[in-house]
């Protein structure tokens, strides 16, 4: 060939095979969805790069399940929803994300640039009201920025704090041709670890901490997307400070360590004369800073200064890496009192608390109380079991007494508290982990919102075991309203209604329990069918879970 000869053009290709080879190039292999035309050269796109499709039957849960994604591997989870009306059904989704700083992609439809304004079908800017609820949310305006502004979302929704990130590409732009991108190398944004926080606020950390009697820790999800699981045990290991965890932390000390704790929280952070509050803002969570003493000196540690001034004022804030801020102040602070009387005096709390639930575990009522049901199902869960609560009251004592011995076994809505979450997050888990078992914990309500996922389930064969606890009311409404009015409205459902049968219709596996003694063998036969299940619990309307504080 001779040297000026022109380089061979590369052969063109559609937008949404562009999208495709950036989000497989990035090591993305599963993509949420459910169907529309705006989406069909996406789908196209992903069946050359070998991305498989997760269809389900409403974009709440295809948005939930990349949550849901995000949450057990810390990879970001990627969605495709339809224009206008798929996008409006990712809204809650993406406003959790955003709270629970959940690495999620959403890829949008969007109507035609060239005929916009003139009325297409599902016509609407999405743009201006998914900002608020993402951390970028962008339009592609030709067909050649598709792979940089793909790039650049799966950047933003990992660089800390991690949270959503939005892109939708006009049909004319995604059905188009331009240069495939360059091929890129087959892993996710390399995002490098954040270095410790400042010097001179670690030493006055430092100097809190080494001399602190009654230090504790409270811990919540920005240590799980921190990746400060063993930082976190080799400081209350070594510093001997009792460990208290929420949220998606849950798991990141495991429950038989020696500092790890749960049910002498309350006491704990009220009596502590120095708070490590890691990767968990002081929201309704923390009584907005109350839980802690009013002398407690409060130290806050996360990888960035939040959005908001804290409600309590913190004595220092420490904002970099989580794991080399906790090594610093583990470095930093031993040698200090002897704690074993503090951390003593809290096991004798735990130990009676937990003695305390005994008799509730292994109530024999009928309908059964929420506690029996959660009596039973300690027996059955594993260390690696993926639990995700979706419910009102009945997920609130499964938060009580469910133990999560891994990271990324627990998930809840977070502080978004979205009801219909746990169905698509159960999808991504059973996808994403196909050997560990996964749960899910159902209340009748919340089963309305997402119910028809079980269809899903049944379609990709993913074998679910969800756990109901049918009292026929919406419990953590009906109880606080009746408490506050003395009688209560919109809190019905109907009563015994049989989901189970609804599940066996979608081709799942279905139990009804109605005694106590029935519940083992129908969770071992729920686990054992090999396929998506309900287990059905009648439980009795009459338990209100014991609560401080409702909304605020
Ligand atoms: C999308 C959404 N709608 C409404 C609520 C308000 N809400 C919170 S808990 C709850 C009751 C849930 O009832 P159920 O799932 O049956 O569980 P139970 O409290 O009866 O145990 C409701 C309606 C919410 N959190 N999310």
């Amino acid at each position: 060939m001779s040297a000026d000869a022109q380089a061979p053009e590369k052969t063109q290709v559609h937008g949404g095979r562009i999208v495709a080879a950036r989000l497989a190039a990035h090591g993305v292999g599963k993509l949420f969805t459910l169907s529309g035309g705006h989406l069909f050269s996406i789908y196209d796109g992903c069946r050359e790069e070998g991305i498989d499709l997760v269809d389900t039957r409403h974009e709440q849960a295809a948005a939930f399940a990349a949550e849901g994604w995000a949450k057990v591997t810390r990879e970001p989870g990627v969605c495709a929803l339809t224009a206008g009306p798929g996008v409006t059904n990712g809204m809650s989704a993406m406003a959790g994300s955003l709270m629970n700083n959940s690495p999620i992609v959403v890829l949008g439809g969007r109507a035609p640039a060239m005929r916009w304004g003139q009325g297409s079908l599902q016509e609407i800017d999405h743009v201006p009201f998914v900002a608020p609820v993402t951390k970028s949310a962008r339009t592609a305006g030709t067909t050649a920025e598709i792979a940089g502004l793909v790039d650049e979302a799966l950047r933003a929704s990992l660089e800390p704090p991690s949270g959503p990130a939005f892109i939708d590409f006009p049909l004319d732009q995604v059905f188009m041709e331009a240069e495939p991108p360059e091929p890129g190398p087959a892993s996710f944004p390399d995002i490098p670890a954040l270095p410790a926080a400042d010097g001179d606020a670690i030493e006055r950390a430092v100097s809190l901490l080494r001399s602190a009697e009654r230090p504790a820790i409270m811990a919540g999800t920005g240590l799980y997307w921190g990746h400060g699981e063993h930082a976190l045990q080799r400081l209350c290991q070594e510093l001997r400070i009792p460990v208290f965890l929420n949220g998606l932390a849950r798991g990141c000390v495991p429950p038989d360590h020696e500092c790890y704790f749960s049910r002498a929280r309350g006491s704990a952070l009220k009596g502590a004369d120095v708070a490590l509050v890691i990767g968990v803002p002081m929201d309704f969570r923390l009584g907005f800073g109350g839980s802690f003493g009013e002398d407690t000196e409060v130290i806050v540690i996360g990888t960035a200064p939040p959005a908001n001034r804290h409600p309590r004022e913190a004595a220092v804030e420490l904002y970099g890496g989580i794991p080399a801020t906790l090594d610093a102040l583990r470095s930093g602070a031993g040698g200090g009192p002897d704690r074993s009387g503090w951390l003593g005096e809290l096991r004798e709390l735990e130990n009676e608390r937990r003695a305390g639930e005994r008799e509730e575990l292994s109530d024999s009522r009928a309908p059964l109380h929420p506690m029996r049901v959660y009596g039973e199902l300690q027996q059955v869960i594993d260390r690696d079991t993926i639990v995700i609560g979706d419910g009102g009251d009945f997920v609130s004592y499964a938060g009580r007494v469910i133990e999560t011995h891994q990271p990324g076994c627990w998930m809840d809505p977070g502080p978004f508290g979205c009801l219909g979450s746990g169905p698509g997050y159960a999808i991504a888990a059973a996808v994403a982990r196909p050997d560990q078992r996964t749960l899910l914990l159902l209340g009748d309500g919340a089963f309305g919102f997402s119910g028809l996922e079980f269809d899903t389930m049944v379609r990709h064969n993913l074998p679910v075991v969800a756990v109901m606890g049918n009292n026929g009311i919406w419990a953590l409404e009906k109880h606080p309203m009746e408490f506050l009015y003395g009688y209560s409205v919109a809190a019905e459902l109907q009563p015994e209604l049989r989901y189970d049968k609804i599940v066996e219709d979608l081709g799942g596996h279905g139990e009804l329990v109605q005694r106590p003694e029935d519940l083992r063998p129908a969770l071992d036969r729920a686990f054992s069918s090999g396929k998506p299940a309900l287990v059905n619990v009648l439980t009795d309307p009459s338990i209100a879970y014991p609560r401080k504080a409702n909304l605020a």
